[in-house]
């Protein structure tokens, strides 16, 4: 049974035109591509094939908006890290994301998923920092720890944590092993019950 049993997709959006009424809460999923997202969203939500794993043709550069019930939403976002995305692209990218950031009156926070493996990427910071500019707290699934031993898994949070000092929170996850399910949806259901910033 999921945790959010009216979970369904509703739209992808392109340009902030095309988002879904800005009512009620929603929290953010970001994550550089591969990194395992789609993977983590099924997880949360229960849901074998919810947001599609891997490539789905078009949909992975889009704002893919999700209902969870009561006016809630779990909002899927574009992710870029392949080696030649063209700057066209990229830049593009950039502005549907600073203005998704900038126009979301019911954004209470954002999840952003990364590989245990790799760590912060630059697409991480500046997902971190688009969330710190308009004051939204972030929290890190770091994810994928089933491909890591137990005590480099440790060392890898410990790692992050100190160097995110107060910027965001931060927990491990395995989409394969299940991992961190609990413990995200707790902090999914935090950010989505905190009040409206001014
Ligand atoms: N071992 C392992 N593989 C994972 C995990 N999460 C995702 N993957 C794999 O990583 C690849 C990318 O996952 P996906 O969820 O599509 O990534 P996305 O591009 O960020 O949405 C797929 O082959 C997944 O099966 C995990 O927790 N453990
Ligand atoms: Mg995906």
């Amino acid at each position: 049974m999921s945790h959010y049993p009216e979970a369904r997709f509703i739209k992808s959006a392109d340009a902030p035109g095309q988002f879904v009424p800005d009512t009620g809460a929603e929290v953010a999923f970001a994550g550089r591509s591969n990194a395992g997202k789609s993977s983590a969203i099924n997880v949360i939500v229960n849901r074998r094939q919810f947001a599609r794993t891997s490539k789905t043709p078009g949909r992975t550069r889009l704002v893919n908006f999700f209902s969870l019930g009561d006016d809630r939403r779990l909002v899927d976002l574009p992710g870029y890290g392949y080696a030649k995305v063209a700057d066209r692209m990229r830049d593009h990218w950039a502005g549907l994301m600073a203005d998704y950031f900038e126009a979301r009156q019911s954004l209470r926070g954002m999840f952003l998923i990364v590989d245990i493996r790799r760590l912060l990427t630059d697409y991480d910071r500046q997902m971190l920092n688009f969330a710190e500019s308009v004051g939204l707290p972030s929290h890190i699934l770091l994810t994928k720890t089933d491909k890591l031993k137990r005590g480099q898994a440790a060392k890898a949070l410990l790692e992050l944590q100190r160097e995110l000092a107060d910027t965001a929170t931060a927990q491990h996850f395995s989409a394969l092993s299940r991992v961190g399910e609990l413990e995200a949806r707790m902090k999914l259901d935090e950010f989505l019950d905190l009040p409206a910033p001014n």
